[in-house]
């Protein structure tokens, strides 16, 4: 115990509550060693007692927040990590990989489609759960990611489009049917204090992009504090000796939200068998959820993860299974970093992470952080460990000695890192393979550092390729449709913040036009469309004989039904042009602007009625803008 310190509080002891007093005590045991958070503190002259009494309060929520434990746990597992990391000990020694089994699914295949009708059917008795709590400070971008827009031709951002994908899910045929009644598929919102203000905001000003308000929950992660040093001393203010640096404890602090909200007992008790988790930016990922619902429910896997084929050594984690000398099994995402070693140290001849030559692909699938869990068995176990999951801490050290900080540090956790609270049970963890065209398009990096990947022929996961490749599948599942929509082609001379993609027709299909494969190709019989042109579809339409060489928008509101038949769509359509140094943030991030020409529309609002337009171009509106 820092006598000093013990002194110092109980001279200020009528200032704050006991609970805050006995916290503070504590703190300054020779257990958490945290005395010189007030060996500072003047007793004689109390002129700072407003900002000592808002440290204490920040202490305890800092306290509260840490879950299961408190500060005194945090700083225990704080201490054990952070020497484990000095000592570089390999958190994977004892284990040995293997080949985890899974499924591997081609979008648009016989199996493709069984499984997204089982998918479907589980959709009405399935919970979503948006982790949204991470600012896009390698984006370089100023707001919250989810209020980016997906592409700029209809500006939908990406929580819009989120929801939007939730409710067309909400009213397929298969979920209406088979529940016997309109049920509100329930989507949960993790957010920080970075992120929570500006959600609420987008979500109220955009009328919760039609959900019902009680329909979505947000849950408020905390930060933890950070540590200056080797013995999880936490770190000061440099400004302010009143105030604890915190910072973000990662996405797996969404497990023990879920638990401490009563959400998953309130879930399990409205019939909910699944939870579906997913990230901020991946405008493709409900293109392949219905699908893998279907794997998780044929297969009865407790724990899903959604990868994409992965080239060896890229940098994406691998999940992998493990077993360890004592016969402990555990199927898990082991960061790209850490696969290559783990496999060259176990395998006879050393070769470490390598292309099968049947595949192409390392056959350590790329975790892409979409997990479906099974709801009874996760409940079960979280109301066991309290949602805590395994932490690590990865301090920047001044130099080899490993004994300072370049700046402090904290624990932190994945939500992938779950499956390891079950290692020793005989829960079922496995994952689904998408390719990437459909099931994988971050959009991550700033224009700068996506250049660098460019240029290193890598993925670049900038707001520019995520517009194109958002295009690009709607344009391919189109063709898999049965719909004559040419491949992209890259052109290398058109360039986009010095980057150059895959461009063709822009597609836009929006969830309410089908949500699963088969719901698309039924709406599509004998469709083409040109290179040049845009086709932005929403809602109940079909076509059959339709040709298209311009921009088209065709909206059917819902409740009503377009049906076009023998058109030939024809305009000036819209352009992509280049544009550097953009003042506007979005136009800068995506290095491009849209001049549009001309667009052919038609928007139909009759409820319960049908509008079939059949070789009358007269029906359509011209613009010219
Ligand atoms: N997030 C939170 O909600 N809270 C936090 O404290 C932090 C993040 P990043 P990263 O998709 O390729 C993940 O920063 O580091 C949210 C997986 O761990 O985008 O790139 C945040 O808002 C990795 O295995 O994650 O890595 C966002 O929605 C790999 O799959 C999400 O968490 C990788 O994504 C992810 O945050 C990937």
């Amino acid at each position: 115990m820092s006598k000093n310190a013990e002194e110092i509080i109980k001279s200020h002891a009528e200032l704050f509550p006991p609970l805050q007093v006995k916290l503070a005590l504590k703190l300054c045991s020779n257990e958490c060693d945290q005395g010189h958070l007030f060996s500072d503190w003047d007793s004689t002259s109390r002129g700072d007692d407003e900002k000592k009494k808002k440290m204490m309060l920040q202490l305890e929520l800092l306290d509260k927040n840490y879950q299961p434990g408190g500060l005194c746990e945090y700083i225990k597992n704080a201490k054990k990590l952070l020497k484990h990391a000095k000592e570089g000990q390999n958190p994977f020694d004892g284990w040995h990989p293997s080949v985890p089994k899974g499924e591997n699914v081609e979008y648009g295949s016989k199996k493709h489609r069984e499984l997204e009708k089982i998918g479907l059917k589980q959709a009405k008795k399935t919970a979503f759960v948006l982790v949204a709590g991470g600012l896009g400070e390698r984006l370089g971008y100023k707001g919250i990611k989810v209020r980016l827009p997906v592409e700029r031709a209809t500006m939908e951002t990406y929580l819009g489009l989120y929801v939007k994908s939730i409710l067309a899910i909400q009213e397929t045929d298969e979920v209406v049917r088979t529940s016997g009644q309109k049920i509100d598929v329930p989507l949960a919102i993790m957010t920080s204090e970075d992120t929570h203000a500006m959600t609420v905001d987008l979500l109220e000003s955009n009328d919760y992009f039609g959900a019902k308000k009680t329909q979505i929950t947000l849950m408020k992660q905390e930060k933890v504090p950070c540590l200056v040093d080797n013995d999880a001393h936490l770190a000061l203010n440099d400004e302010d000796k009143y105030v604890l640096q915190t910072k973000p404890h990662g996405h797996g602090d969404v497990h023990s939200l879920l638990h401490q909200s009563g959400l998953l007992k309130k879930w399990k008790q409205m019939g909910v068998k699944w939870v579906t988790f997913f990230q901020d930016t991946n405008s493709l990922v409900f293109r392949v959820i219905p699908g893998a619902l279907g794997v998780s429910k044929s297969r009865d896997f407790e724990f899903n993860s959604l990868c994409v084929p992965r080239k060896a050594k890229e940098a994406v984690g691998g999940i992998a299974q493990l077993t360890h000398t004592d016969g402990r099994k555990m199927t898990i995402n082991v960061e790209y970093n850490q696969l290559d070693p783990l496999l060259r140290a176990s395998s006879s001849d050393g070769s470490g992470d390598v292309n099968d030559p049947a595949t192409g692909f390392s056959p350590y699938p790329g975790n892409i952080n979409q997990l479906i869990v099974k709801l009874e068995p996760y409940e079960k176990q979280l109301s066991k460990t309290g949602g805590a999951i395994d932490e690590f801490v990865n301090p920047k050290y001044k130099d080899s000695s490993k004994t300072a900080f370049k700046s402090p540090t904290r624990l932190e956790c994945m939500m992938q890192d779950y499956p390891k609270s079950l290692t020793g049970t005989k829960a079922s963890v496995g994952f689904t393979v998408f390719d990437n065209w459909v099931g994988y398009s971050p959009v991550k990096n700033s224009p700068e550092d996506g250049k660098k990947k460019f240029d290193d022929g890598q993925p670049t996961h900038t707001a520019t390729s995520g517009e194109f490749e958002f295009y690009n599948c709607a344009s391919r599942i189109l063709r898999l449709a049965g719909a004559n929509v040419p491949e992209p082609e890259i052109d290398s001379k058109q360039k986009f913040n010095g980057m150059s993609f895959p461009i063709g027709s822009k597609v836009v299909l929006s969830p309410s036009f089908g949500c699963s494969f088969e719901r698309v190709e039924s709406k599509i019989d004998n469709l083409s469309l040109t290179a040049k042109s845009v086709l932005i579809v929403e809602g109940d339409v079909s076509f059959e004989n339709v040709q298209i060489d311009g921009a088209f928008e065709v909206k059917a509101e819902k409740g009503s039904k377009i049906v076009l038949k023998n058109l030939s769509v024809k305009n000036k359509s819209w352009e992509w042009r280049s544009k550097a140094n953009a003042k506007e943030e979005i136009t800068r991030l995506c290095g491009f602007e849209i001049k549009k020409k001309e667009t052919s529309s038609l928007l139909y609002s009759e409820k319960n009625k049908t509008l079939v337009v059949d070789g009358d171009l007269s029906q359509l509106e011209l613009k010219t803008h």
